[in-house]
């Protein structure tokens, strides 16, 4: 087990960095330095009531190496969450996703480099592309540590190529990291420009869900209190170099999502009017699916939120409790999503 005194944060004003920043408080002495550019997806409020003697933010871009060194020399490890994350974003405009996914994260290899400190990688299950759906192919496929590497979009690319650059680091420079690629996230603080919380918000101002193509495309959610309590354990005691895949068996088609989100508000689920079909994404993967055996087997990681339903129902009970916090964003939002007939 590694001693995390302190650790520098990468992203930690957003959904799943925030959440891993409550993680570290409540289960560690750690204390924490929050390096966050604040962009449109940053989620401040998120941070608020933390104890100000443990947490610091810094607001400051992680492609800056005049930020970042200074940063980097005075922690034990980083966690490296921040990225440009929207696949529909990345497909209007891939640049951003470039400069942050890559050289954000060439910059901080380099500062882990020079420093020696421990760098974990927070990536995702997109760098391996899609999955045929189940009913199409009988056993069903999962991706594994062993998957080739196959992102299908600008962002999943960008996630990839930032994979690789780790990966050369451990290798050609010693460099002591660990990677972990996730499926997809869901909980409180998510932006409203993502699934769950688009639909759980339409239905909430008396819209119906907006469902891309035919709705059969399959993710496999988790909460993110289960992602955190992973990734803290692969910095704890996870094997340097290795790639450890995060996932918690929660295979659902996104109509199963919007199904479950109109049933909870009353609606009926079955009744082919209450859901909008709108344009599909160009390149939409179609399944998702995480074979998490290495995680559970060499660190006794399990998930707390094993029951999907009951993890959306609070999840739906968040929101409509922090109007205030959406809202803002919400009609932006949705505009660019119409322009693109979405
Ligand atoms: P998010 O968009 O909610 O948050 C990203 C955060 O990074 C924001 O606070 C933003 O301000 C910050 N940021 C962006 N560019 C920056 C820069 N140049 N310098 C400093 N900070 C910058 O994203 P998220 O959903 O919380 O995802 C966090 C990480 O987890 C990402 O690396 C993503 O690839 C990965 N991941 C996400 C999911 C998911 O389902 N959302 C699943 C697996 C992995
Ligand atoms: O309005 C919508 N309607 C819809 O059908 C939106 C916003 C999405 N979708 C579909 C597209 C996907 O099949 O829902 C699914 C989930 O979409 P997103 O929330 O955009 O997530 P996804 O593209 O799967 O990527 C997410 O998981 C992996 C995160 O955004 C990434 O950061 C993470 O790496």
């Amino acid at each position: 087990m590694i001693a995390v005194e302190h650790i520098l944060v990468t992203g930690g004003a957003g959904f799943i960095g925030s959440n891993f920043v409550h993680h570290l408080v409540g289960h560690t002495e750690a204390r924490v330095t929050v390096l966050d550019k604040l962009t449109y997806a940053a989620t401040r409020e998120s941070l608020t009531g933390l104890p100000s003697d443990r947490v610091e933010l810094v607001v400051g871009d992680i492609a800056d190496a005049g930020v970042v060194d200074p940063l980097v020399d005075r922690v034990d490890a980083v966690v490296h969450y921040a990225a440009e994350s929207h696949n529909d974003n990345s497909l209007a405009d891939p640049a951003p996703f470039v400069q942050t996914n890559i050289v954000g994260t060439f910059t901080l290899l380099e500062a882990v480099r020079r420093s020696g400190v421990r760098f974990h990688h927070v990536s995702t299950d997109e760098v391996y592309g899609d999955l045929p759906l189940v009913t199409d192919e009988v056993p069903a496929k999962r991706f594994t540590e062993d998957t080739p590497y196959r992102p299908s979009s600008p962002y999943s690319a960008t996630k990839a190529g930032s994979d690789h650059l780790v990966r050369a680091w451990v290798r050609s420079f010693g460099v002591r990291a660990t990677i972990s690629n996730c499926s997809n996230n869901y909980g409180p603080w998510q932006h409203v420009e993502k699934f769950i919380p688009r639909q759980i918000t339409e239905v909430i101002e008396g819209r119906r869900p907006r469902v891309y193509g035919d709705g059969r495309n399959v993710r496999d959610w988790i909460h993110t209190d289960d992602h955190s309590a992973a990734v803290l354990a692969i910095l704890q005691r996870g094997r340097i170099g290795e790639t450890y895949l995060i996932g918690a068996d929660g295979e659902r088609s996104n109509l199963e999502v919007v199904r479950a989100i109109l049933r909870h508000f009353g609606r009926d689920p079955e009744d082919p009017a209450e859901i909008e079909f709108v344009a599909d994404r160009a390149g939409h993967d179609r399944r998702y699916a995480i074979e998490s055996g290495k995680l559970r087997a060499e660190l006794g990681w399990t998930p707390r939120f094993a029951d999907f339903e009951s993890g959306l129902a609070d999840t739906i009970a968040w929101y409509q409790a922090h109007e205030d916090w959406w809202r803002p964003a919400k009609a932006d939002t949705e505009a660019s999503y119409a322009a693109k007939g979405q």
